[in-house]
């Protein structure tokens, strides 16, 4: 057995060292190694106090997760250890860096001590993969911050940072720098004195009545049990029995209902989820060791809404920017824009004064592209039109200096076109970011057919560090994440000239648990951006050369609801706020009457979800099929968060394994035959046909 578990001694000091990469997960062999360390210093007569730490990048970040699939989690349970923590005569600290989380804080809050580094970070975010923390989690934090925080933090599954982790009693000490000897130091005094271990699951706990009804209130606010909200409920429910039931019992408690989490659909998606994000940074056939090309300054054209969401992002992670645009108006707004931002920031307390300052100097705006020509990464922002990007990166081709990245965030236009247009098309490549693109965590990152590997390995990682989820798209129609919403949006309109209203269409959707349903989302982006997408995408050839088409969003951008912006488009606005509006509901009705459509009285919230839904489902497994993703949980990545699709569904391709491929065919197939199959609407895909004949 590889040893991860080591021990130095400094006098009457023990220092336990963890090592185990890249997290220091606590997997069997950790946990067997760290039992049996300290049974062993518990022995040593030499011995007075044990500091134990980790190597590495961060302190314990909880358990391993892959062992949830087992269907025991491997002995010795971490509960042995810190039932065994709790009985030692010597004084025990955590010394943590890094991210402190789930088991890894479980740990430390079952040492005696705990000190840790100015940049630590706390959390236990168990629920955050469908489970409570299940080694004392819920009972010893509690008894060390109260009830309303333990509340706060289980419930939520945030970290907070070592001054706040200080101030709430969470740790002891912090330390500017050098944490290993300040630890060592904090340890030998402890040896030279007679205070020992304290031990939390000792303490007698009770919360007062105020906080109680704030647990209590807390519970009731959070979403239903088959919404997203199983873990939650249990995590809240099991640390308000902190205060009610003996230390001992309400861990056994605590571990029934981790188990009984650990089993449901939504833990399974959220875990998926959180392995397909990591998977998706991932390129196939790339050496680990691949050289990739250094990124210190960004150029972008086009300082619209989206430019300048893209500039903050990279300014946010500290790099500069360029922003480039001919308007000295646009420039002026965003500006304006940028400063506002950063303004609202520090009033929200999220950032300082002086954080906001350094992020606005880093943006520099200009209507000179020749600026931008030393930059190491320049991205074309401006609005969606072919022959205007043509023609920038044509410029880009004689411009930019030799081994620029140069890329596009068009959502919708061949990128490979683009390339080519350079004349350096291995340069080139599509970053799709989403709006607000500051906030959005998706970039879908558009490989060309030309793109070199180091070009695509450098932005993947780039991604990483501003804090983005990449995925990797080929080039088609509206890569992953555009092209699957075509069919959802496809079949929305027809319900609508069915005579289903956009609140029912929305509700029930949202109610499955999407973030917002499809009609708040384009009046949102602006029915404009929809129709004109739409049209060029039917000129191109790339949608069905057909009037009736998506004509509803056609006819409302004629008649000029663009949406949210203009007060009307699906709905009516009374400020934000959505309300159904007769002449909307007109417009659907006529193109219904135009086209042909029958009225229903029987549209239920299921079909809503299974006809908007199964197209999308059926485009990625197409998209399986032809390989513009690497993988479907990359797919699954962009619908997460991208497109607000419930992450304890797990995403589109998640859903369909867990929702039964063949339920999904033979519904397809109903369509089909109840609808007529024009355009081929309702061909089911061959990967997904199989689970016909299965
Ligand atoms: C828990 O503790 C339950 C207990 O209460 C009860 C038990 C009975 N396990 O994210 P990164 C892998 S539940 C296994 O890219 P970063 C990850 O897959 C757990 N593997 O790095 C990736 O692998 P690869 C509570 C894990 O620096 C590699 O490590 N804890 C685990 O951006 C690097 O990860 C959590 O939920 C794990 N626990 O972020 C914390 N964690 O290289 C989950 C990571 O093959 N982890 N890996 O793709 C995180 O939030 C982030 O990984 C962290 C580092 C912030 C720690």
């Amino acid at each position: 057995m590889a040893q991860l578990v080591t021990v130095a001694q400094t006098g009457l000091v023990a220092v336990v060292t963890i090592a185990n990469p890249p997290v220091n997960a606590s997997t069997q062999a950790v946990r067997v190694q760290l039992l049996s360390t300290l049974r062993q210093l518990e022995q040593g007569s030499d011995i007075r106090a044990v500091v134990i730490r980790c190597a590495g990048r961060t302190f314990m970040a909880g358990a391993d997760i892959t062992e949830f699939d087992l269907p025991e989690l491997p002995e010795p349970h971490p509960n042995e250890i810190h039932a065994y923590l709790d009985s030692m005569s010597k004084p025990v600290v955590a010394a943590m860096h890094g991210t402190t989380l789930g088991a890894g804080l479980e740990l430390a809050l079952s040492c005696h001590y705990r000190v840790a580094d100015a940049g630590a970070r706390f959390g236990l975010p168990e629920v955050k993969l469908g489970v409570i923390p299940g080694a004392g989690g819920t009972q010893r934090l509690p008894r060390l911050v109260g009830l309303l925080t333990a509340v706060q933090m289980i419930s939520g599954g945030e970290m907070v940072p070592a001054s706040q982790a200080l101030e709430s009693g969470l740790i002891d000490a912090v330390f500017e720098d050098d944490l290993a000897g300040s630890a060592l130091q904090y340890a030998l005094e402890l040896a030279g004195t007679e205070t020992g271990p304290r031990v939390l699951s000792h303490r007698t706990f009770s919360a007062d009545e105020a906080q109680r009804i704030f647990a209590k209130q807390h519970l009731e606010q959070l979403p239903p049990p088959d919404r997203g909200g199983h873990a939650r409920r249990h995590a809240v429910e099991a640390t308000i029995q902190a205060g009610q039931l003996p230390f001992q019992e309400a861990l056994e408690e605590e571990r029934r209902r981790f188990l009984l989490c650990r089993d449901t659909d939504e833990s399974k998606a959220l875990r998926h989820a959180f392995f397909a994000e990591r998977a998706a940074a991932r390129i196939p056939n790339m050496p680990a060791n691949a050289s990739l090309r250094p990124i210190q300054s960004v150029g972008i054209i086009g300082a619209g809404t989206m430019g300048t969401g893209i500039a903050m992002s990279f300014a946010n992670a500290g790099l500069p920017v360029i922003l480039q645009d001919l308007s000295e108006e646009t420039l002026t707004r965003a500006g304006g824009l940028i400063r506002s931002t950063y303004e609202t920031a520090v009033k929200k307390q999220r950032m300082s004064a002086a954080e906001a300052d350094r992020r606005i100097a880093l943006i520099h705006t200009t209507n000179d592209d020749l600026q931008l020509a030393g930059c190491d990464l320049i991205i074309e922002a401006v609005f969606e039109d072919f022959d205007i990007k043509k023609a920038i990166f044509r410029r880009l081709g004689e411009i930019a200096r030799p081994g620029a990245i140069l890329a596009s965030n068009t959502s919708s236009l061949d990128v490979n076109v683009l390339a080519s247009c350079s004349g350096r098309a291995a340069d080139v490549l599509g970053m799709h970011f989403f709006s607000p693109a500051h906030i959005m965590r998706l970039l879908e990152v558009v490989r060309c057919d030309t793109t070199a590997p180091d070009v695509l390995a450098t932005i993947m990682q780039l991604a990483k560090r501003i804090n983005k989820v990449a995925a990797v798209s080929g080039v088609c129609f509206g890569f992953i994440g555009n092209r699957m919403l075509e069919g959802y949006l496809r079949e929305t309109e027809f319900l609508l000239m069915e005579g289903a209203t956009p609140s029912f269409i929305d509700q029930a959707l949202e109610g499955w648990g999407m973030a917002m349903g499809p009609c708040r989302m384009i009046d949102m982006a602006g029915v404009d951006v929809a129709a004109k997408v739409v049209l060029e995408q039917r000129k191109a050839g790339r949608l069905p050369d057909d009037d009736s088409y998506r004509i509803v969003v056609q006819r409302l951008y004629e008649r000029g609801r663009f949406g949210q912006k203009a007060g009307h488009g699906y709905y009516r606005y009374e400020g934000r706020q959505p309300v159904e509006d007769e002449s909307a509901l007109e417009i659907f009705r006529e193109q219904g009457e135009q086209y042909g459509v029958r009225q229903r009285r029987d549209i239920t919230a299921q079909e809503v979800v299974e006809r908007c839904l199964y197209p999308l489902i059926a485009e990625g497994y197409r998209i399986l099929e032809e390989g513009i993703a690497y993988r479907a949980g990359d797919i699954d990545v962009v619908w997460l968060h991208g497109y607000g699709f419930p992450s304890y569904r797990g995403g589109p391709m998640f859903y369909a394994r867990s929702v039964g491929e063949h339920t999904i065919a033979a519904a397809m197939e109903r369509f089909a035959s109840a609808r007529g199959n024009r355009y081929g609407y309702w061909d089911i895909p061959e990967s997904l046909a199989k689970a016909l004949i299965a």
